[in-house]
């Protein structure tokens, strides 16, 4: 089986090194194997629940439900298996909650003999608006079209039991009948068998805890244990994968809760396997057919990431061998900073911008110049604790110099004093990233980071951030800068904002003033259960002082 294994990944790396690449030197060709069976053996088992649906409902047009949308229970799921399915021809189902797994149901014979197949239409929804919106004519610039939850299912011979070969996630199921003979027939037993790798039962909050946090981490936690699947998924309807960045946050709430530390291993270690050849890790990789890289992927500030989870993965578990085996991989992404910084101290964004995909949130005429300089400086202090916990200062003996001198050059580039906001060189935006950035990169005064954070929101067209992710590090750096009514307050309104509109996991964007907001010119296409949501469990679970009392 082993043997099997590494026969296996050394042809895979094989194939990363000579297919993809055209580099001759692969600065961890003596290690790939080895990490790749370490996130193998760290594969953790799925636990199957098999769910029934609980009710049948209509979707109602609803100008003050999300996306317009709402469901209303129509009747018990019972009387649809007792009917004619003939006659009725389409229904609504409710799980009455999120799930992820392999959808099935039975078809049965009521009256006469069946002559002639029968064909269904199935569409999978997170939310109600999913289940409602046409799908065609499908718009231009989004992601693939397969992604969206629809089926066509014939049904050649009755009685019989339908699965749905793909894995889904939802919580609502239409099923629509396309074609049919004179025959009657019902259908029945539909039933889920929903996966997850969340074994554990995380601690009860605080008795004092209020229930609007109480909420938030109760959904928190279902988004979580959503996405933990043999590896930490962005989001089990889309895309189903591991990205570095969604690890990073997944890894804190997990630590806080259901604390599967394994799974972070697995994570990390699948990463570092599957980085390029010079040694700069991928912002996402794919577990089957075999594991593989987004091959070409450049994600720069996923990539400062990866320092940050190995060093919290240390301090949760103390697992030294495995932060000593990856010791190696989180240094050399502080040669990204070492290539971009220019002699003023600054990095040079315009060119890191052009090599690389710089993230950090979702959102249109963001500019991302400060954030950077930021983040640079944010990895290289975290990239320098770590090699303290490891006794290793020395090999990154350069680094308080450097942390000195950026910090310094955003200091003097990107501060004005008169509005108290940092903004860029290139483009003078003020945007919450920038002073998020800039706070958790340790460039202000505790005074100076109060001023800028609490001055956000009155700021007429401050750019503010399109999705959760950006909202993690905006409630980080207030909590960092010593304010955690703000934070509190962030929590409550933002995550509770999506509670509110029924939220049964968090999810991947959510613009307040924008219900629709999409990245893939398609609502329907976000991810409605989204790894990077799911961080009020850690927010809530690690500060009890904050959101417990
Ligand atoms: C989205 C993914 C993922 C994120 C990337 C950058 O497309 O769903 O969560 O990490 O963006």
């Amino acid at each position: 089986m082993k043997n099997t294994f590494t026969y296996k990944t050394t042809l895979l790396l094989a194939l990363i090194s000579y297919s993809l690449f055209s580099y001759s030197q692969d600065i961890y060709q003596s290690k790939r194997v080895s990490w790749l069976e370490k996130a193998e053996t760290n594969k953790p088992t799925l636990i199957v629940t098999e769910k029934k649906p609980v009710q049948q409902v209509n979707m109602v047009k609803d100008a003050d439900a999300f996306q317009g949308w709402k469901a209303v229970r129509s009747a018990p799921i019972q009387d649809l298996y007792k009917e004619s399915f003939k006659a009725k021809k389409t229904a609504i189902i409710d799980f009455g909650e999120h799930i992820t797994g392999t959808f099935s149901f039975s078809v049965g014979i009521l009256q006469n003999t069946p002559d002639a197949p029968l064909r269904f239409k199935l569409t999978f929804g997170e939310v109600p608006a999913e289940i409602m919106t046409p799908f065609d004519p499908f718009p231009e610039g989004s992601l693939s079209r397969a992604w969206l939850q629809d089926e066509i299912m014939t049904v050649m011979t009755l009685p019989a039991t339908v699965t749905i070969p793909r894995r889904l996630s939802f919580r609502y199921v239409k099923i629509e009948l396309l074609a049919h003979s004179s025959y009657d027939f019902n259908i029945s037993d539909m039933k889920c068998d929903a996966v997850t790798s969340a074994a554990t039962t995380p601690a009860p909050l605080l008795s004092t805890t209020p229930q609007i946090f109480k909420d938030i981490d109760r959904v928190g936690l279902n988004t979580l244990k959503e996405c933990m699947q043999t590896v930490y998924e962005d989001g089990p309807k889309r895309d189903q994968r591991l990205w570095l960045g969604d690890l990073y946050l997944e890894a804190l709430a997990n630590y806080q809760s259901f604390k599967q530390n394994n799974l972070t291993k697995r994570c990390m270690y699948l990463l570092a396997a599957l980085s390029q050849p010079e040694g700069w890790l991928h912002g996402t990789v794919f577990e089957v057919p075999e594991p593989h890289p987004q091959s070409g992927q450049k994600l720069l500030d996923y990539s400062f990431l990866f320092t940050s989870s190995l060093k919290d993965y240390l301090e949760a578990t103390n697992d030294r061998e495995t932060a000593e085996d990856l010791w190696p991989v989180a240094k050399k992404q502080i040669d990204i900073v070492k290539k971009y910084v220019q002699e003023n101290g600054l990095m040079d964004f315009e060119q890191a911008n052009r090599e690389w995909w710089i993230f950090f949130d979702w959102k249109d005429n963001f500019h991302r110049e400060v954030p950077l300089q930021g983040i640079s400086i944010f990895a290289l202090r975290e990239t320098y604790e770590l090699a303290k916990l490891l006794n290793r200062e020395k090999e990154v003996a350069e680094l308080p110099a450097l942390i000195k001198k950026m910090t310094k050059a955003a200091q003097k580039n990107y501060y004005n004093p008169k509005t108290g906001f940092y903004t860029g060189l290139l483009n003078d935006q003020v945007s919450y990233a920038s002073q998020v950035w800039m706070v958790l990169g340790g460039v202000p005064s505790k005074e100076q980071a109060q001023k800028a954070l609490k001055a956000l929101p009155t700021t007429e067209n401050a750019c503010y951030p399109g999705g959760p992710y950006m909202y993690h590090y905006y409630v980080q750096a207030l909590i960092n800068s010593d304010l955690p009514e703000e934070a509190r307050n962030v929590v409550e309104n933002y995550w509770g904002g999506m509670l509110k509109k029924g939220a049964d996991t968090f999810w991947e964007v959510y613009d307040p003033n924008d219900e629709f907001r999409s990245p893939y010119n398609f609502y329907p296409m976000n991810s409605y259960c989204h790894a990077w949501s799911c961080t009020p469990v850690y927010f809530i679970r690690k500060y009890p002082e904050i959101f417990q009392k």
